[in-house]
Formats: structure tokens, C-alpha cells, sequence
């Protein structure tokens, strides 16, 4: 039986000639903002990548096929469609098209998508993580085991602090996951810049990032790169201010009973309403930025010019 992928065909020319490629999730447009900025944010991520010199994918599930490289009509389907879209992670991809239903991707999901396609590079907003409470719901995101086991770099915002950060880096630790701080030593937390946590590297620049994902791979250590970049400043929220606004999401989410795949956009949602539209704001900067930044890495890894 063929794999059931399909792969636009000026991204898979540009695959087969080493030219560089973003991908791009989808569960960001159904699950992560509401309908309209999610269409508008997802072609302006297109565009971003564009504009760094890269070729973007966007990421779904359609009729029964892994489409990579979505046009702009099928982004705007996946958009309206919202949540009516089956979230989309590496348990999931049989049932979806088996089913031919319409599947959005998750940062796991799209790093399956990119293994098959032979995409190295990835910008997201955020990645899943250990939950808070884990220790009792088990809850740790499938996005950390793929990132043990895919070799893709996912170019994101840190991870936020709906999660349980320094419990995330351990999980990431134990499974060989290298995280490099953009920029800085320490884990931006999404909306805001930055955590107690440390990161373990440090690097300045796209072609610094290139050089490490070369000889990380080089080596045949197949895990996932995470490169954690900051919010823009300007766009950035005040810790304290968002760790209340994250505390009252949370209780709410207990006395809701929400949990399992629904727990991250239920939070998202929840914090936007509490912030009144301002995590939403930040969210869509951050996600330009990693776009921009992603696009960087893929072309100075494409160009071979990493400095060691
Ligand atoms: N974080 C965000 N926005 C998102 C997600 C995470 O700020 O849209 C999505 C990503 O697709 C990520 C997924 O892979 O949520 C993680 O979900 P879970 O925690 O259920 O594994
Ligand atoms: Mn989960």
C-alpha cells in the first residue's frame, strides 16, 4: 500500500534540489486562534518564511491524504473549519485517514509529515510539554516523544507556563533532545520572554543553529532540535501578569473538567478571554518571529555555511 502523501510540487522540486523548506502546523490554525486572525496568521507565516528565504509547507490531513504544502484555499478551509478539525497527533493519523476526514496537525504530527517529506526545518508557536499535575494525569504531550525519536529542528517560542517547564527540559533531556535558547540562557515561557530555567546552549544566529543541527544529525542521533526564541519585546507580556491570568485559566479548567487533547486550546482560549485579546496578540508575533527565524536556519543549513 503507498504512502498516502501528497507533496506540492514546487516544494518537493525544491526538496529534491536542497533548497530550503519550512514546514508549518496546522492544529495552530484550528485549535490554537480563532476564526478570521488564524487564516490571516497562517498565510502571513507563509509569507514570513517567504520573505527569509524559504519555501513554506503548511501541514494537514485532507480526504485521506497528508497533504504537504497546503494551498491557500485549503488553509482557509482547515481555518473556518476550527475545531470541527480532528486534532491531529501521532495516535491519530490511522483513524483520520481511514476515515478521510480533515485532520490538523500537531507540532508530533507535522514532524511525522516532515520525516515522509524530507523537511528538516519547523516554525510553531509552542510545543507540548509535561502538564502541570502530572505526576497524578499522566499528562505529557506526544510532541516530546516525537521530538526523542524525529529529526526535525522545531523553531518555537519556549514553552509556556500553562506547562511545567522544568519538568519539560528533564523529559527532554532524558530523551537526547538538544534545546538552544535563541539568544539567551534561560526558556522563554511563549508569552513571556523568559523563565528560571536554564537552557543548555546558548547560540547567536541562524548559522551557529545550521552548524549544531549538522553534526547533531551528522552523528545519526535521529531526536529533534528545539530552538526556544523569545517573544518580540514589543509584543511580550509581563510574567507575573500572565502567571495569574494562566492560574485562573487553570482553576477553571479543573471545575470544567476538561482534560486530555482539549486541555491546550481550552487554555489558550481561556487566557485570551482573561487578557482580553492580548495573549492572542502575542501569540500571533511570536509565531512571525519564529517563522523569520526558521526560515534563517533552513537557508544557512541548505547554504552549508555553518560556523562551528
Ligand atoms: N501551543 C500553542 N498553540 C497551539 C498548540 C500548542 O500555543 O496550537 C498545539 C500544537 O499543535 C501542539 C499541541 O503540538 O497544541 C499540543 O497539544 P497536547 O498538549 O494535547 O499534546
Ligand atoms: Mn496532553
Amino acid at each position: 500500500m503507498p504512502i498516502p502523501l501528497v507533496i506540492r510540487p514546487d516544494i518537493a522540486l525544491a526538496l529534491r534540489e536542497g533548497h530550503p523548506v519550512v514546514a508549518l502546523e496546522s492544529t495552530i490554525i484550528s485549535h490554537g486562534m480563532p476564526w478570521p486572525q488564524n487564516a490571516e496568521t497562517a498565510l502571513r507565516c507563509e509569507q514570513a518564511v517567504r520573505e527569509g528565504g524559504a519555501l513554506p509547507a503548511t501541514i494537514a490531513l485532507l480526504d485521506g491524504t497528508l497533504v504537504v504544502g497546503l494551498t491557500q484555499a485549503q488553509i482557509e478551509t482547515i481555518a473556518r473549519l476550527g475545531e470541527a478539525v480532528v486534532k491531529t497527533s501521532r495516535r491519530d493519523f490511522g483513524y483520520v485517514l481511514s476515515r478521510k476526514l480533515a485532520g490538523a496537525t500537531t507540532v508530533a504530527g507535522t514532524m511525522i509529515a516532515c520525516r515522509l517529506a524530507g523537511i528538516r526545518f519547523f516554525a510553531t508557536g509552542g510545543i507540548g510539554g509535561v502538564h502541570r499535575g502530572a505526576e497524578v494525569t499522566m499528562d505529557v504531550s506526544a510532541d516530546l516523544e516525537e521530538l526523542g525519536k524525529t529529526p526535525v529542528c522545531v523553531v518555537c517560542a519556549g514553552v509556556k507556563s500553562i506547562l511545567d517547564q522544568a519538568k519539560t527540559l528533564e523529559y527532554l533531556e532524558t530523551r537526547g533532545v538538544p534545546v538552544v535558547g535563541y539568544q539567551t540562557e534561560f526558556l522563554p515561557s511563549f508569552f513571556a520572554r523568559t523563565s528560571p530555567y536554564r537552557v543548555p546552549f546558548r547560540l547567536e544566529n541562524p548559522e551557529s543553529v545550521a552548524a549544531l543541527a549538522r553534526e547533531h544529525w551528522n552523528l545519526g542521533l535521529d531526536t529533534g532540535i528545539i530552538v526556544a526564541n523569545p517573544v518580540p519585546e514589543a509584543d511580550a507580556f509581563d510574567a507575573e501578569l500572565i502567571e495569574k491570568a494562566i492560574r485562573e485559566a487553570l482553576t477553571d479548567m479543573e471545575s470544567e473538567g476538561v482534560k486530555g487533547k482539549d486541555a491546550t486550546p481550552y487554555l489558550l482560549k481561556r487566557i485570551n478571554e482573561i487578557t482580553a485579546g492580548g495573549s492572542l496578540k502575542a501569540n500571533i508575533a511570536l509565531v512571525l518571529n519564529n517563522c523569520r527565524l526558521a526560515a534563517g536556519i533552513a537557508k544557512a543549513y541548505a547554504e552549508g555555511e555553518g560556523i562551528r
